[in-house]
């Protein structure tokens, strides 16, 4: 197993297309579907896609591009995630993605594109199979699960990620959390030198849950780049604010398929005027001296709802995040 690069091979020109189709009655082989103007909102769901990816692998360097065009395309409702499990010399770049591509999926190429959990899957760049894939994904009936994700800037490299899953079954429902931490331009670049878009760096979540029907789950956490690292011990101490996503992903928990998908950039705190990751003394003051400016007002001025003023309502949001991040 010292030389995966002869046992895993990327999918180049002329290789095989493989793709599976996963169902409660075993593997079927799946043609292109024609609808590929399906909009966004007829999706149930936002589908998820984790691409096992590696920086040694040509195919690679041009998915990361085509998946990307799709995504900024707006056409289709998915997040994706570059897994990026090999570096430039075959070693292990992130432990977290070998998990799960490897150990989890057993993908047996780069790039391998995993959709929803594995309800289907794409070897190779075939940027013409993505329409039809994410497609038939979207239009998967899920359970109704209502997710929502507010990610705020603590400071020094640290966010505070915070999550509302509602369950609207009439049952209890079981799955499986992942909220994937992901720089939108990655440190990380491709055979030839592209920087991967969406590359993963961490999990904030990463648990079981389970939510009694018509409950919301609620859960929080704060992860600091200065305490995760790679496989080769550089921390994620550097990341930026405006740099950083986090893709949410809930997986049931019988047939891993994610039913529910929402990603969120990472925010200030409502309050933080100075960014500095905190509401304090600083803040409160800086908005106290621009107090009463009727229009014309910033955000670093005060003015916390966006509606030009500095009045009770943006202290009273300043007030209430007090004491945050601090
Ligand atoms: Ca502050
Ligand atoms: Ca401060
Ligand atoms: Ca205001
Ligand atoms: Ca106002």
């Amino acid at each position: 197993m010292n030389n995966r690069k002869n046992a895993i091979k990327f999918v180049g020109a002329g290789a095989i297309l493989i793709l599976i189709c996963a169902t409660s009655t075993g593997t079927a082989t799946l043609t292109k579907t024609s609808n590929e103007k399906t909009s966004r909102d007829s999706y149930t769901h936002t589908v998820l896609v984790e691409v096992g990816t590696a920086q040694w692998c040509p195919p690679c360097h041009f998915w990361n591009n085509n998946i990307y065009n799709a995504y900024n395309s707006g056409l289709y409702d998915f997040e994706y995630v570059e897994m990026i499990v090999r570096d430039h010399s075959d070693g292990i770049l992130n432990m977290d993605a070998y998990k799960r591509m490897i150990n989890n999926y057993g993908i047996a190429a780069y790039p391998t594109s995993v959709f929803d959990g594995d309800y289907l899957r794409l070897e190779g760049n075939y940027p013409t199979q993505l329409p039809g894939l994410l497609n038939i994904c979207g239009n998967r009936s899920v359970a109704d699960l209502e997710a929502d994700m507010i990610v705020y800037w603590f400071g020094n490299a640290t966010i505070n990620v915070n999550i509302n899953i509602q369950n609207n079954e009439a049952t209890q429902y079981n799955g499986h959390i992942r909220a994937y931490i992901v720089e939108i331009t990655s440190r990380y670049d491709t055979v030839y030198g592209a920087d991967y878009h969406n590359g993963f760096l961490a999990y904030a979540f990463d648990k079981d849950i389970s939510i009694n029907s018509g409950d919301i789950y609620t859960d929080a956490t704060t992860w600091n780049g200065n305490d995760h690292a790679d496989n080769h011990g550089d921390d994620f101490g550097d990341i930026a604010l405006d740099n950083v996503k986090v893709i949410l992903a809930v997986f049931d928990n019988v047939n891993r398929y994610v039913d529910e998908t929402v990603a969120a950039l990472v925010s200030l705190i409502p309050g933080d005027l100075d960014s500095d990751g905190d509401v304090d003394l600083s803040d409160l003051a800086q908005l106290l001296g621009n107090y009463g400016t009727p229009s014309g007002a910033t955000w670093e001025m005060g003015d916390i709802d966006g509606d030009g003023d500095v009045d009770l309502s943006d202290l009273a949001a300043l007030l209430g995040n007090y004491g945050m991040g601090t």
